[in-house]
Formats: structure tokens, C-alpha cells, sequence
């Protein structure tokens, strides 16, 4: 049986990195007076580190080594992540991020099987909450039963701390369940949890490592518009859909 999707969020179910995080963490440097500038494939290194406050301080450490000898380093760096969320909320609001293909329709589909979703990201639960109400505003309310995000777990991704969190709150062993993810954090996050994991990757995660994951595919894929598998066995399937993920995870 399989009871439950479990969906990491940036990177899978919308792009939301390089046109949502990256110039919100822009804009706040500006408002912050620093002359700190995430260019494309800049942050696309940065990524490797999940968790916003996390990605800064690598990024001093790595560019900007005075910044972590203030003795307000700290507090600063959280300052710059709050306005960083209120800049991310924002453009989320500006209504530009879409929902990346098959999303909506494999969300639909295993909701009308009886099948429950649930999220797991290392974003923080106001983001989760902008990206519910706008770029997946056409979805009920009450689509996603358990949302597991942020620091509500000391350790983020690659760590399996979120995934262990929300199949407890689901109530669920790993083995009912399936991950769906973009990144080789994710995934690896998934694996020690447990879960049967698929990718569907994303701009910035094109030829990462997935070791362990079922298969890896470009995207969800629509009727029209069908997936590319770029490793693992789907079995001749165009589209994503609930039989498939019952199939895959065996
Ligand atoms: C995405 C992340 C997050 C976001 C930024 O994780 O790594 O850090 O880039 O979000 P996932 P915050 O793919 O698991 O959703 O600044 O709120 O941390
Ligand atoms: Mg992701």
C-alpha cells in the first residue's frame, strides 16, 4: 500500500531558487547597506548548504571572513534572514512563480485516490505558506496534512531529521510512504529516513548525484508534454500519476 506523498518544496514542486530565494536574499543584503551580490551561478554553489541563515554563514566563510569576527555577526545574520523572508513573500505575491509541470495534476490525482501529502523542506514555514497561497493557490486549503519546515528540527537536509518528524506526525512507517525531491541533499535526506525516493530535477540540480533515489526524471510530465527518465526503470509511463508511484515503489 502506499499511504502517503511526501514533497520536498524548492526545486520541486516550483522553481522558486533562482527567482525567489536568490533576489530576496539580494534585496536584503541591499536593505542590510551590505555590497553583497548572489549572481545565478554564485548561487547556484551556495545551494549545496540548505537553510538560508546556514547559506549565509557559508558564504562569509568562504568571501567574507571579517563579517563573522563582528561580535554581532549573529544576530545580524538573523536580522538579514527575517528580511529575506519578507522580501521572498513579496515576490511570491507578485504571482510570477509557477507550479512546475504535473505538480497540480499528480497532487489532484493521489488526493482523489485517497492518498495523503505531506511536505518536508528546510524552507521557512512562512515561505511554505506564500508558495500555498499563490503559485498553489487553485489547490483546497487542506491539501497537505502534515508541513514539516524550517528549524522545527535541529538538523536540516542532507540530515533525515524533517522526513523522521513528519512520518511520525503522519504516523506512518517510511515504507508506506515515497519522497518526491530535486536534490542530492534531499535525496540523501530521504534515503536515511528510509523513504522510497524520486527525482524530478531541477535547474539547479541538473547531473547531481542520486544515488539511492527509484528513478530520476525530468519532470511530473503532463499528457501533452510527457517526462524524460533520465535514469530508472518507469516502465514506459508518460506522466507521473498515482498508479505509477504504487508501481515504483514495488
Ligand atoms: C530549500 C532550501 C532553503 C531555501 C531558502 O530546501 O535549501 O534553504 O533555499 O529558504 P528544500 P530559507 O528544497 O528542502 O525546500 O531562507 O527559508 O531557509
Ligand atoms: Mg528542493
Amino acid at each position: 500500500m502506499l499511504d502517503a506523498v511526501i514533497f520536498d518544496v524548492d526545486g520541486t514542486l516550483a522553481e522558486t531558487e533562482r527567482d525567489g530565494h536568490r533576489p530576496a536574499f539580494n534585496a536584503a543584503f541591499r536593505e542590510f547597506g551590505l555590497d553583497w551580490e548572489w549572481d545565478v551561478p554564485m548561487y547556484g554553489e551556495l545551494l549545496a548548504v540548505t537553510g538560508g541563515k546556514e547559506r549565509m554563514r557559508a558564504y562569509c566563510a568562504k568571501y567574507r571572513p571579517a563579517f563573522l569576527e563582528r561580535p554581532d555577526a549573529d544576530t545580524t545574520i538573523a536580522e538579514l534572514h527575517k528580511a529575506k523572508t519578507r522580501h521572498y513573500v513579496r515576490f511570491m505575491e507578485q504571482g510570477t512563480i509557477q507550479p512546475r509541470p504535473g505538480v497540480l495534476r499528480l497532487i489532484r490525482d493521489l488526493r482523489a485516490s485517497g492518498i495523503r501529502v505531506a511536505i518536508a523542506t528546510t524552507t521557512t514555514p512562512e515561505n511554505v505558506d506564500a508558495l500555498l497561497a499563490t503559485t498553489l493557490k487553485d489547490l483546497p486549503a487542506d491539501t497537505f496534512e502534515i508541513i514539516g519546515a524550517g528549524d522545527i528540527v535541529p538538523a536540516k537536509k542532507p540530515a533525515p531529521d524533517i522526513y523522521t518528524w513528519v512520518l511520525q506526525k503522519l504516523g506512518l512507517p517510511a515504507t508506506a510512504c515515497i519522497a518526491l525531491e530535486d536534490s542530492r541533499n534531499g535525496v540523501r535526506a530521504a534515503v536515511a529516513a528510509g523513504l522510497p525516493v524520486l527525482v524530478t530535477q531541477s535547474t539547479y540540480t541538473q547531473g547531481e548525484d542520486f544515488s539511492g533515489s527509484l528513478a530520476v526524471l525530468s519532470d511530473l510530465g503532463e499528457p501533452n508534454t510527457p517526462f524524460t527518465a533520465l535514469s530508472g526503470l518507469v516502465d514506459g509511463a508518460a506522466v507521473v500519476d498515482t498508479a505509477l508511484l504504487r508501481r515504483l515503489r514495488g
